[in-house]
């Protein structure tokens, strides 16, 4: 299979660490944000939004949204689960991923950066305080449950875990970990944030997260 991904980009990232953790062979295509290459005709015959990544599987069919793309992974590739079997555990871990897929990362994409500066001449100072104010908001709230001691409802919050939701890596550390990459990226302050960046630090200590940080991709210097 290929992954179309691009060193940066958060969503790539994700399904390049859940790739790594469950060990399936796939190449890697890199599409240049900064040169535009996600909005190629050719690109966008691929992903018509012109957004990365993408995931070509072996049939040819490609498959598209970070999201969409992690659960064909872990529904095809059963092996390092990344989904909790109970129900509400599962409705829990996805409740902080959409946190950061749904009401963070999208605010501070590339396309609308670019809009904030060229379509409404926002400075860069201001563009940068937008980037981080979204992150800022969506962290405190993702480091309150993650601070609460709550294993009720299958919730299996702790300041003691190891990972986000206990001992095993689930989809919230796979989503978590890009995202405070672009928050260090942008220099947020992350002293507020304890347990999300003890999180950060042991899933950094595997090596499917260290082999998919944006520093050790080959596109990274191009
Ligand atoms: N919801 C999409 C978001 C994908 C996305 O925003 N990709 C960014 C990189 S992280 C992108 O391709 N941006 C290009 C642009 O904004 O022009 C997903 O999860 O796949």
């Amino acid at each position: 299979m290929k992954l179309f991904s691009y060193f940066r980009s958060s969503a790539a990232y994700r399904v390049r660490i859940a790739l790594n953790l469950k060990k399936i062979e796939h190449e890697l295509v890199y599409v240049n944000l900064l040169k535009s290459e996600q909005l190629t005709d050719e690109y966008k015959a691929l992903q018509p939004q012109g957004l990365v990544p993408c995931l070509q599987i072996d049939s040819g069919e490609v498959l598209t949204q970070s999201g969409a793309i992690l659960a064909y992974i872990d529904g095809q590739y059963p092996q390092y689960p990344l989904m909790p079997n109970n129900l509400l555990a599962a409705v829990n871990v996805r409740s902080i991923v959409d946190m950061i897929a749904c009401d963070i990362h999208p605010l501070n994409n590339l396309r609308v950066l670019k809009y904030l500066s060229k379509a409404l001449t926002v400075d860069e100072r201001h563009k940068q305080e937008w980037y981080r104010h979204w992150i800022q908001e969506g962290f405190t709230a993702i480091e309150a449950l993650l601070n609460k001691e709550d294993k009720s409802c299958g919730r299996h919050t702790s300041s003691n875990n190891v990972y986000a939701m206990g001992e095993t890596v689930t989809m919230v550390d796979v989503y978590l970990v890009p995202q405070v990459y672009n928050a260090l990226r942008f220099e947020v302050d992350m002293q507020p944030y304890p347990n999300i960046m003890r999180i950060y630090e042991a899933c950094n200590m595997l090596d499917a997260f260290v082999q998919a940080a944006p520093q050790n991709q080959p596109d990274c210097t191009i």
